[in-house]
């Protein structure tokens, strides 16, 4: 089997995966999600292909190709470029809303404020804005963190993280999950699960924080960020950690209490677009899922806003929500859209 995440390397269509990922980034930071999924989409089917794909008619006969990316796929084939994108690449208020949504802690709203604001560079900001911590750490890092993480490293990541956590409790179980899950060749950033069987997330969450203490006594962990707002239950750690002398990376602890393995490890292996459709195919099928489980019953007003939580169908095993489902077991590297 191959794996799709791995693919654009010596795949025919990769001049054209690179242009078209170049507009998905671009209507990405323009917050314009229904095209960068379109785009998203179309990539993940050229992937797929074992031959290039050069015209408009046959890349519309693929399902998920519409008419407009279609026709953009011939214009990169047979002029290796794409207009519309090296007009995008002119406008500097484009280019530094892109530099600013990649601080680590800075949204969209913020991004553009400090476009309107009339600021360019990383200099700029750091000069002459008030930042929360966590946003100037991701501007002193903002090379590192923007770097993909090799998977040989990600490994090297974890082990350190699962040693000390077995010096602590040698029944904790810690799993990378994410894109390396996927067996992506290279990571955004590193995600681990933590959990144990017979405590309750509370007992987990303590154990967390000492593991946090203990990667940092051995100089792991470089330094603790916020969490996103809106997500901080008090399960989640987000920080920096290196091995040896490299560079500092972006690593995510998550805590998760053992009845809820499946549906988390589900949830955090993605991606997120395949977690979408997930979620969208089990509220058409009357189910509600999340990263805690998979519930049945759910009490919905207009809009399909939730009355109530429901019933929890189940949450132990991952096989077991794609077979409730009514969908064939997808294995990690091939969940993605
Ligand atoms: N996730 C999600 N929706 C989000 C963010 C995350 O469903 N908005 C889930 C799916 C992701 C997983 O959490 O796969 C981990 O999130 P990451 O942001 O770390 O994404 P990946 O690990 O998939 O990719 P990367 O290699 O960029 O880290
Ligand atoms: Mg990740
Ligand atoms: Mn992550």
């Amino acid at each position: 089997q191959k794996n799709d995440e791995n693919q654009t390397e010596g795949n025919p269509n990769q001049r054209t995966i690179e242009i078209l990922s170049e507009m998905q980034r671009y209507y990405e930071m323009l917050k314009d999600t229904w095209r960068s999924l379109g785009y998203r989409k179309a990539i993940a089917i050229l992937k797929r292909q074992d031959h290039k794909i050069k015209f408009a008619n046959e890349a519309r006969e693929l399902p998920g190709i519409g008419d407009r990316i279609a026709t953009k796929i011939e214009e990169i084939v047979r002029t290796d470029r794409l207009r519309r994108l090296d007009y995008t690449k002119m406008d500097p208020e484009d280019e530094a809303l892109r530099l600013f949504l990649g601080i680590y802690g800075v949204g969209g709203v913020k991004a553009q404020k400090l476009v309107d604001a009339g600021y360019r560079t990383l200099d700029d900001i750091k000069a002459h804005v008030r930042l929360t911590s966590s946003q100037r750490i991701g501007i002193e890092h903002y090379e590192d963190f923007q770097q993909r993480i090799p998977r040989d490293e990600v490994k090297q990541h974890g082990d350190i993280a699962m040693r000390v956590a077995h010096q602590i409790d040698a029944e904790l179980k810690l799993e990378i999950l994410g894109s390396y899950r996927r067996g992506a060749k290279d990571c955004g950033d590193i995600d681990i699960m933590i959990t144990k069987e017979g405590v309750g997330a509370y007992a987990i969450t303590e154990i967390l924080r000492e593991l946090v203490e203990k990667l940092f006594e051995i100089d792991f962990l470089q330094c603790a960020l916020a969490i996103p707002r809106g997500s901080d239950n008090g399960t989640k750690w987000h920080g920096a950690s290196k091995v040896s002398s490299g560079p500092w990376r972006r690593i995510d602890f998550l805590v998760v209490p053992w009845p809820e393995r499946g549906a988390a490890l589900l949830y955090f292996t993605g991606n997120d677009i395949f977690n979408r459709s997930l979620r969208l195919l089990a509220s058409k099928k009357g189910f509600r899922l999340n990263q805690s489980g998979l519930y049945k019953d759910v009490m919905r007003g207009r809009d399909r806003a939730k009355f109530t939580d429901g019933v929890l169908v189940e949450s132990e095993s991952e096989e077991k929500i794609f077979e409730i489902l009514g969908v064939p077991y997808r294995p990690p590297e091939h969940r993605i859209c």
